[in-house]
């Protein structure tokens, strides 16, 4: 996969280079490549912003600036990504549809947030998604595109060695937050880990587990528990529910 962050902050994206991301870069498993968006601005200052057509408070980006940039970076197979607080929001589920896809190029959007012709006009040309990573206000985009490349990466094949691990993880298939995981030592600040899970006993580890989510999810996530597939709740479930 191909992954094309534009930004005016690139050194913002720096971590990208770094840990399971920076191993997938370096391994040739997704060609990522940051962007400094003033690259396409005109102007002896390199202006990338504007005051609001029709009056308010802060800057805007510019159709212009923005439009010169993506016509160099995107094909007829690319996904465009603009994150943006007023986005659809990012979940596993997006993540998943986007690691399916061959090429994405993430807009990073400072300010006030870029001119809204953009997304309408490449709309018309290739796929466009305005996505949130949730309901809180950032500064730019940048965070939000760290965020959904991590999220993307780690789901393309080879990137994580074992792929059992993607299988019961939190906002997996069956709906539920992960169970608590120990390691050793068996007691540690006065704490045991819960003998259940030293029993050897696979089947009631696999209950005790199951329980564990449900209970965690039940208190944490309700809204996940309204969406439970009717289909994936077993008999053992129910008393928990
Ligand atoms: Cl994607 N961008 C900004 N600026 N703020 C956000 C966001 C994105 N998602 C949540 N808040």
């Amino acid at each position: 996969m191909r992954i094309d962050v534009v930004s005016i902050f690139p050194d913002y994206l720096a971590p990208l280079g770094l840990s399971l991301v920076g191993k997938a870069r370096a391994a040739g498993l997704v060609d990522l490549r940051v962007h400094d968006l003033r690259a396409w601005a005109v102007d002896r200052h390199h202006t990338v912003d504007d005051t609001p057509t029709g009056g308010g408070a802060g800057m805007v980006m510019r159709p212009d600036v923005w439009g010169t940039a993506l016509d160099e970076l995107v094909t007829d197979t690319t996904h465009l990504l603009i994150p943006t607080p007023s986005g659809a929001t990012f979940t596993q589920r997006t993540a998943e549809a986007l690691a399916a896809a061959p090429h994405l190029v993430i807009a990073c959007g400072r300010y006030e947030g870029i001119d809204a012709r953009v997304a309408a006009h490449y709309r018309t040309r290739i796929q466009v998604t305005e996505v949130s990573i949730g309901d809180y206000v950032l500064g730019g985009g940048e965070a939000a595109a760290l965020v959904m490349v991590e999220a993307v990466t780690r789901l393309l094949p080879g990137v994580i060695g074992n792929p059992e691990s993607l299988v019961e993880e939190s906002h997996g298939a069956d709906g539920l937050l992960e169970y608590p995981v120990f390691t050793r030592p068996v007691t540690w600040a006065g704490l045991d880990v819960p003998a259940v899970l030293t029993s050897g006993h696979h089947g009631k580890i696999t209950r005790w587990r199951r329980d564990e989510a449900l209970t965690r999810t039940s208190a944490r996530r309700p809204d996940l528990i309204e969406a439970l597939d009717a289909a994936t709740v077993d008999r053992g479930d129910l008393a928990l529910l």
